[in-house]
């Protein structure tokens, strides 16, 4: 596997790697549950359309009883499946996958492997702006992780219209570059200066690299389909964690230190 693009730049995207399968179970999950978690928001925001409810979401957003909002309301609010879905094993089925491991492993160039849980399933709903992430290096949303990388996986076609994800090329410097905490549902983006955006345009079933240190942030989805997508962060033996996480070699999951 060369994954020396990675190893230089922070992120790569690797084609045609997550089995059909796998893809196909996944995908029929998380269609099922945007499905529900739409009239979930629906029933909680006291709308019946999408276009009343990403206005309702926006009036909450720049209310002042933000902060007050149930926290997983608040997260499903932002295209964050509910956390029953997140914690589902029919995720597990794609690092289940013997090449993702390969890839993860090749990547932090360590055999024994660990992911982080949840993994953040996202559903992006047309020309839903709140769910969008402003540019940020993950480091800053994973202070209880140590080395780590993400691995972003699409289950809906990703082109120019659909979002996805945009890399910053040229800022995968080993530092932190976060200075501001301030926003609602997202940290203040950071910088982009000087970089070149790069728009990740995809197929599921291809698996997007990412290091820690690699500005990016959401691209909009301006088209007319709901955009589901899983990031998945994995360490090896010489990465740490403070939150639950689980361990590739065993499946059982490791709860965090009192
Ligand atoms: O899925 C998205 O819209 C953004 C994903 C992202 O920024 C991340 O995985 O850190």
């Amino acid at each position: 596997m060369d994954l020396s693009f990675f190893e230089r730049e922070g992120y790569q995207i690797i084609r045609g790697v997550v089995p059909p399968s796998a893809v196909q179970v996944v995908r029929e999950f998380l269609n099922d549950s945007a499905e529900s978690s739409v009239k979930h928001l629906m029933h909680a925001l006291e709308t019946d359309s999408l276009e009343g409810l990403m206005q309702r979401i926006d009036e909450a957003y720049k209310s002042e009883s933000f902060d007050g909002l149930n926290y997983e309301l608040r997260q499903i609010m932002s295209g964050h499946f509910p956390l029953d879905v997140r914690l589902s094993r029919t995720l597990w089925e794609v690092p289940r996958q013997p090449i993702i491991r390969e890839i993860v492993q090749a990547a932090l160039r360590q055999s024994t492997l660990f992911m982080h849980l949840p993994p953040v399933a996202r559903f992006v709903l047309p020309r839903h702006t709140h769910a969008a992430v402003p540019a940020h290096q993950d480091v800053s949303y994973n202070k209880h992780l140590g080395d780590f990388l993400t691995l972003w996986i699409p289950f809906t076609t990703i082109d120019e219209e659909c979002g996805g994800v945009a890399v910053f090329e040229g800022s995968n410097r080993t530092s932190e570059v976060l200075e501001d905490f301030s926003k609602r549902f997202w940290l203040k983006g950071v910088s982009t200066d000087g970089y070149k955006r790069i728009h990740c345009t995809m197929q599921p079933g291809d698996v997007l690299v990412l290091s820690r240190w690699i500005v990016h942030q959401s691209a909009p989805n301006t088209s007319k389909r709901t955009r589901t997508s899983i990031d998945f962060r994995f360490f090896g033996s010489g990465g740490r964690s403070l939150k639950h996480h689980l361990d590739l070699q065993t499946w059982q999951v490791i709860e965090p230190p009192n």
